[in-house]
């Protein structure tokens, strides 16, 4: 194993290029090393750690909706390219020429024995590319200079252990390096994306609060995109769809918690954050720089840097929470830390972490959802983060969250992120659906997301139209709220499709809950789990 191009030793180093140098020290921990520095100059990439590649290891995507998943060196991520290709470049990673060359794992890498990670990304992305036979993590600074020295993103390398304790203790060193405070309130709500998408309509909340009110036990009612005049017009609401502050008071009178979607980041070419001000985005060549695809239009993004940007950030989300909204759904806001020119020479993740910074004071103390997102740059700024791709009321394993969206992919991720949940941020796995219509998932496939997510300890989240639950599906919810609340430790984590959540200290005891994800029937402790279903398990003494 090389550090800065050295064999691994213990004690100072110094990396110096002429462009840029490095003061770093290697650091003995528990079964490895800890890599920490200050960096200077020009850095651009460099590269921090080398050696041999493990024939198979998990793999971890920089953002919301891109996998975690078991991969061989070898293998190339399906449907990058594509998916790349019609949303966007950056959607998948801010260094998308490596991305779509190498197979790339962001922030870390763990196998069966070891893990490479990193702990924190606040300056600049740190990932790991497979080149050839070698694992090999860098850290991406975007060209930016630096004449006062930034801290390098420190860096563990361990070995030994089963991996999901290795994923345990990087999780709880990361949250130590970043000072997370995880939020006391996990919460149980309803949105609105899943079933009503951006044809909501006002009668459609109000329907839906009366069912809630009489039958289900959420806390928070959310709001998700398609109220909205358009993307960056936050304040504005579409034709025909009542006013902001009514909506929330209307909601706050039902007795919930008011959430509502944005993409604070992101700007439609035909909205008027846009139109006005063209000079606030993240620009190339003078001109404002595409980000992504999205409602059939270009998609622009907000220079987080720039003061004006900033002060409008502010006042729009300090507007929003003066009406009431307690509870933010933030998407689509990997946009802020895409690379290009802005008002200040930062790193497109200084940048990111600054926007973010600004949501979260004009908030105050409300529950902030990040979605879309930069994993690790939240860390510490975000109460609750997505962990996978978009849900759907269809299973499709066939697709794999590059190329598609489907519940068993956002099942997949919400499981082997699950080392996150309560360290980072609560875990969101995507919404249960539950309805009897307009669904193609069946009892078995409802029954494993919803109990499996529930076993996670994660956020609930409902999105049906609350007419179309039955008595099953609301005994289905109460039972998925009913397992929270325990310690949370996935076994199997490089198996094929099959994972044992244990569970333990909450109010439901002990448990271990077997999900089958797979299309063959499994066994654990003797008993036989269904294929696309789970199944409570006694564990073996
Ligand atoms: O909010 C929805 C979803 O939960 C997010 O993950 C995003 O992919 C976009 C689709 C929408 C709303 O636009």
């Amino acid at each position: 194993m090389q550090i800065f191009g050295r064999d691994v030793a213990e004690g100072a180093g110094l990396f110096d290029d002429g462009r840029t140098r490095v003061d770093y020290a290697v650091d003995r921990i528990r079964g490895g090393w800890r890599i920490s520095g200050m960096v200077r100059g020009r850095p651009g990439r460099i590269e921090i750690y080398r050696a041999p590649a493990p024939p198979e290891f998990l793999l971890n995507n920089w953002q919301s909706w891109g996998p975690m998943r078991k991969v061989k060196a070898g293998d190339k991520l399906e449907g990058a390219a594509e998916r790349m290709a019609k949303q966007g470049r950056t959607v998948f990673s801010p260094v998308p020429d490596v991305f779509l060359r190498d197979l790339v794992s962001d922030y870390f890498a763990a196998w069966e024995g070891g893990l490479a990670g990193f702990l924190a990304s606040r300056v600049g992305h740190p990932y790991f590319a497979v080149e050839g036979g070698d694992l090999a993590g860098y850290i991406e600074y975007f060209d930016t200079p630096f004449e006062d020295p930034v801290p390098l993103e420190p860096l563990v390398v361990v070995e030994g252990g089963p991996i999901e304790l290795l994923l345990e203790e990087y999780g709880i060193r990361v949250a130590a390096e970043n000072g997370v405070q995880v939020c006391p309130w996990n919460p149980v709500g309803w949105s609105s994306w899943y079933h009503y998408f951006t044809d909501l309509r006002w009668a459609d909340v109000e329907k839906n609060l009366r069912i809630a009110r009489e039958k289900f036990p959420f806390e928070v009612f959310q709001i998700d995109d398609g109220y909205e005049a358009d993307i960056g017009d936050w304040l504005r609401v579409k034709d025909g769809f009542g006013p902001l502050p009514d909506l929330a008071r209307l909601i706050s009178g039902a007795g919930y918690h008011p959430g509502l979607w944005t993409a604070p980041f992101a700007a439609s070419e035909s909205s008027r954050l846009f139109e006005e001000h063209p000079d606030w985005m993240v620009s190339r060549v003078g001109l404002p720089k595409f980000c992504f695809r999205g409602w059939s239009k270009d998609n622009f993004a907000l220079d987080t840097t720039n003061p004006r940007a900033k002060a409008w950030l502010h006042e729009t989300f300090s507007a929003l929470r003066k009406m009431g909204f307690d509870y933010h759904k933030i998407d689509f806001v990997f946009a802020g830390a895409m690379d290009g020119v802005r008002a200040r020479r930062l790193t497109p993740i200084q940048a990111y972490r600054q926007g973010l910074a600004v949501v979260r004071e004009a908030i105050g103390d409300a529950f902030l959802l990040g979605c879309g997102a930069p994993l690790l740059p939240s860390v510490g700024l975000v109460d609750g983060m997505r962990v996978g791709e978009d849900t759907a009321p269809f299973w499709d394993s066939s697709k794999t969250g590059l190329d598609g969206v489907n519940a068993y992919h956002a099942l997949k991720n919400a499981i082997l992120r699950s080392f996150m949940h309560r360290k980072w941020w609560l875990n969101d796995p995507d919404c249960l659906l539950l309805r009897t219509q307009s669904i193609e998932l069946s009892d078995g496939e409802k029954g494993l997301y919803a109990r499996a997510a529930g076993s996670l300890d994660n956020m609930i989240i409902e999105s049906d139209d609350l007419e179309l639950v039955d008595d099953a599906g609301r005994s289905l919810l109460a039972e998925a709220i009913g397992l929270k609340g325990g310690h949370v430790r996935v076994r199997q984590l490089m198996s094929d499709d099959f994972y044992l959540i244990d569970s333990w200290g909450g109010p439901a005891g002990i448990f271990r809950y077997a999900a089958n994800l797979s299309d063959a029937v499994r066994t654990a402790s003797g008993q036989a789990v269904a294929p696309r279903s789970g199944a409570f398990i006694t564990p073996e003494k």
